[in-house]
């Protein structure tokens, strides 16, 4: 994470199919972030319903993260000054997968793309 510019620091990273993630995320920022991993080409999905979550009421109990298929992981809000560790299962087929930060506004420019990609493949 990029203080003050809402964007994370890596925009971009690859691992194995079904390979387990460890993601450290580190927020020096001062407002919150998260972490979200959409289905592929959902990016603009899961932005608008983090848009249309905010108009529910509903939106800081599920942590600012909409409730759709698309959504493959989440983290909780990370508070400024906080680092989380967390662990997930990457998807098992090979693709470009959209990460982005779901708290309010940020969807736009808090993303990057997590490559699924066999570690043999050129
Ligand atoms: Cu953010």
């Amino acid at each position: 994470m990029i203080p003050g510019q809402l964007k994370f620091d890596k925009t971009e990273f690859t691992v194995a199919p079904g390979q387990l993630v460890q993601l450290v995320f580190t927020n020096p920022d001062v407002m919150q972030h998260n972490f979200i991993l959409g289905a592929t080409g959902s990016l603009e999905q899961i932005g608008t319903a983090a848009d249309q979550l905010l108009a529910t009421g509903d939106a800081l109990a599920q942590q600012y993260v909409p409730q759709t298929p698309q959504v493959l992981y989440s983290t909780p809000l990370v508070d400024p000054g906080q680092t989380i560790t967390v662990q997930f299962r990457a998807p098992t087929e090979a693709g470009a997968y959209p990460y982005v930060c779901t708290f309010p506004g940020h969807w736009r420019l808090m993303n990057g793309i997590l490559t699924v990609r066999p570690a043999s493949a050129p």
